[in-house]
């Protein structure tokens, strides 16, 4: 072997080799933590890829997940070209066109179908991704239609709006000040693994962790100090139970509580009638433990709450049970002061990097009017109070009844039709619409496109991007969209075009349409793209700690809310609640059932459905299980890879049982996103929040039997 050639086989960088390091971002999972990438380029292909050390969030360390990224953009199933359906729709079978074939096609159908019955017969929609969003927000309202709809109304969204009614504005913890954490469904190394080692070196400080969490985890097993192994959904009891032993011992903070809260009273009040035994038995958790915890977090001042970004709102009281979270910070005194939470609204598309920018102006300054034509509007009142989103939980419901108007098409980002409650409703109803779908691969959903449009991944684009702690980047394509892919935001600007829709800034495209957005942060896209690393944005401020107590919180009443004076206001027409009263999370079941399903806990090596299909990544967990307590496994006579059937009124999947310690007995865990094995379908589509529309992933009955058996 010659000096070159032992060169190449190293992939060592340099003019012998042709080998060039670029730097980019993986984006495969939420923005929080998509880090920097150092790709080796060679002959406009990525032959390595590592963590970028100068990178301010993953400082040269990657996951399994970025490690697999090769894989994951040369993925074999990846759509080389815009495709027109000419099988049936869901059987794949599709003829290559050209783009701009395409484009007049969906133009030609959209501007019909908009002539035929109104701009809001047409839906645009996204599933996960978020970087192009802000663009498909303006794309949707430039064209008229009010029916813009993400998976935030799944995700985030509920824990967003908690917070605003609460105290007007997200929050999070001040971790760096704090002594105590309440850790509340805390599982960094699975979700949020950047977070981790912050955590970490909290520990190392001294500080006290407390996770409320239905499993156990690493984060359980490496940080808690008391760990709270609650039933599935019911922290709403938990959370008031605290709150009486805070008020009955005297923890509360009363001088907090008198200047800065509204609707102490009435919270008080309610908050009596969860006793400690009353709270262990909705709660299955020791009364000592709640007791310890509960001391542990009130006492030890200053105290944060992390409330994670989905679990606690995946439950038909989801939204009340976060609120009771959120209102226990001020119930202590713990919020807006140093060490507690801090007020923090996003940056851009959902990062909170502290400085604003002008996103929501730039997505809505052609704005089609009334929002109440929305898909779903004035069934979930808070969803409707506080998102200019229509509640895609609605969707396919609405495209089959037609009622209160027709949905005709659906114009979707990187739609995943699985991860709706009662997914084959969903399918069922993408039959039904003029249905186009961008996405990367041929995924099972894109299979029921009329119009399947290939998009490029991040290595193949340049974005936006922001971080925590004043952070900006654009990132540059590292190699060249592949196959005929384009950038998502360059097929809407270029579709914009052939549908003449009147907008000068989509006509521009996606570099001006950020300079916009960022005219106040003090950079401009070709400032930002000077560096290859995320840089300081001039205009990003230390969080203003002490602001909402010094000036009034951005609620109705100005102060804290115990009791939401917005949703008092809702409450004569809707019949919801105005303080943050709890109900049983398995109520929507029409039967009694011996099972509790719950579902979606994060695999550290998946992301939802897409990556699946990455071998690595699958290898480490290749089959759908079904988590199990040993306990229960051993009482049905169900042993690890036996195949069982978890079933209820909604349906039936059958997977394999895989007993263990991580969950209580009385409960089952299915990992989502698996196509051939969706946990969706055992969910129905009215399970859902009231208030928000959320659905119920986390807190189900079913039963199990053993594949062809009896029922058990
Ligand atoms: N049972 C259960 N269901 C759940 C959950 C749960 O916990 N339990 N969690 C819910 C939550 S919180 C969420 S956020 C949702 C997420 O649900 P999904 O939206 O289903 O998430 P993904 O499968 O990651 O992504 C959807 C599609 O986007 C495509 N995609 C990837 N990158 C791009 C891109 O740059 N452009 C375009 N156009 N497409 C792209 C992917 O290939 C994929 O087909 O699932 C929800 N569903
Ligand atoms: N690797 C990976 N990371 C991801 C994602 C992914 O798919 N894969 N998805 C991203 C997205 S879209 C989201 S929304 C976030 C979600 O991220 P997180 O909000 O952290 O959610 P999970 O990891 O699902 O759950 C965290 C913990 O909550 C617990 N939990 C479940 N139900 C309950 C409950 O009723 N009460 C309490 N107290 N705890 C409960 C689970 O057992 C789990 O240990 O993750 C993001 N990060
Ligand atoms: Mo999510």
């Amino acid at each position: 072997m010659n000096n070159i050639e032992k060169l190449m086989r190293a992939k060592i960088p340099g003019s012998e080799t042709g080998i060039e390091v670029k730097r980019t971002v993986c984006d495969i999972c939420s923005p929080t933590n998509h880090c920097g990438i150092d790709a080796y380029v060679k002959d406009g292909a990525v032959i390595k890829v590592e963590g970028t050390k100068e990178h301010p969030l993953n400082r040269g360390y990657l996951c399994t997940k970025g490690v697999a990224s090769r894989q994951y953009i040369y993925r074999e199933d990846r759509i080389k070209t815009p495709l027109k359906r000419i099988g049936e729709k869901g059987e794949g079978v599709f003829a290559p066109i050209s783009w701009e074939d395409a484009y007049a096609e969906i133009a030609g159908n959209l501007n019909r179908i908009k002539a035929e019955n109104g701009p809001d017969s047409v839906a645009f929609v996204s599933g996960f991704t978020k970087w192009y969003r802000p663009i498909l927000k303006r794309f949707a309202f430039a064209f008229g239609s009010v029916n813009y709809g993400t998976e935030s109304s799944c995700c985030f969204e509920t824990t967003v709006m908690a917070w605003r009614c609460t105290a007007g504005v997200f929050s999070v913890p001040d971790l760096g000040n704090s002594k105590v954490l309440l850790g509340w469904a805390l599982s960094p190394h699975y979700s949020d693994h950047n977070a981790a080692a912050g955590i970490q070196a909290f520990k190392e400080r001294g500080g006290k962790v407390i996770i409320i969490d239905p499993r156990r985890t690493p984060a359980v097993e490496k940080f808690a100090n008391v760990h709270l192994q609650l039933k599935p959904g019911t922290d709403g009891a938990l959370a008031l139970g605290m709150a009486k032993l805070i008020i009955d011992n005297g923890w509360a903070d009363t001088e907090f509580i008198e200047k800065h809260t509204y609707g102490y009273e009435d919270y008080a009040e309610y908050a009596k009638k969860f006793d400690l035994e009353t709270v262990s038995k909705i709660t299955g958790l020791k009364a000592d433990d709640i007791v310890r915890a509960t001391e542990l977090f009130a006492v030890n001042k200053p105290a944060s709450i992390h409330q994670s970004a989905s679990p606690v709102g995946h439950h038909i009281n989801g939204f009340q049970n976060y609120r009771a979270i959120i209102a226990l910070s001020g119930l202590t005194g713990n919020y807006d002061c140093p060490g507690g939470l801090m007020p923090m609204p996003s940056t851009y598309t959902l990062q909170c990097a502290g400085f604003p920018t002008k996103e929501k102006e730039f997505a809505c300054e052609i704005h089609p009017g009334s929002l109440e034509r929305r898909i779903g509007y004035g069934k979930f009142p808070v969803w409707d109070a506080y998102s200019d989103e229509f509640q895609m939980m609605s969707l396919a419901e609405q495209i089959r009844s037609g009622d209160p108007y027709p949905v005709k098409a659906v114009y979707a980002l990187g739609l995943n039709a699985r991860m709706f409650p009662n997914s084959r409703g969903m399918f069922e109803a993408l039959k039904k619409v003029f249905f186009v779908d961008t996405d990367l691969f041929m995924t099972d959903t894109a299979k029921y496109a009329d119009i399947v449009l290939p998009c490029c991944s991040s290595f193949e684009r340049g974005e936006y991007k922001v971080y925590p702690g004043g952070f900006s980047m654009f990132t540059k394509p590292v190699i060249e969209p592949l196959y005929e892919s384009k950038s998502d935001v360059d097929i809407l600007c270029g579709l914009s075009a052939h549908m003449g829709i009147d907008d000068d800034m989509l006509r521009q495209g996606y570099e001006a349409c950020v300079d916009w957005i960022i005219q106040d942060t003090g950079l401009t896209v070709d400032a930002l793209k000077k560096s290859e690393f995320p840089v300081m944005t001039p205009s990003a401020m230390p969080p203003a700690i002490g602001r909402a107590r010094e000036k009034g919180f951005r609620t109705p009443s100005g102060k804290f809310e115990f009791k939401s004076m917005a949703i008092e206001k809702m409450h004569d027409s809707c019949g919801i609640d105005a303080i943050p009263t709890y109900r049983d999370p398995l109520s929507g079941s029409k039967k009694t059932y011996g099972f509790v399903l719950t579902s979606g806990t994060r695999l550290a090596n998946a992301v939802h459905s897409r990556t699946h299909d990455v071998p690595w990544l699958r290898s480490l967990s290749p089959e759908p299980m079904a988590e199990m307590n040993a306990d229960d496994a051993e009482r049905l006579g169900i042993g690890y890879g036996d195949m069982i059937e978890v079933y209820n009124e909604n349906g039936s999947i059958t997977l394999q049982a895989k007993p263990g310690i991580c969950i209580q007995p009385g409960n089952v865990h299915i990992f989502h996103g698996y196509r051939e094995c969706n946990v969706n379908d055992l969910i129905g589509e009215a399970h859902t929040d009231p208030y928000t529309g959320f659905p119920g992933y986390k807190s189900i009955g079913c039963d199990i039997r053993k594949s062809g058996g009896e029922s058990l």
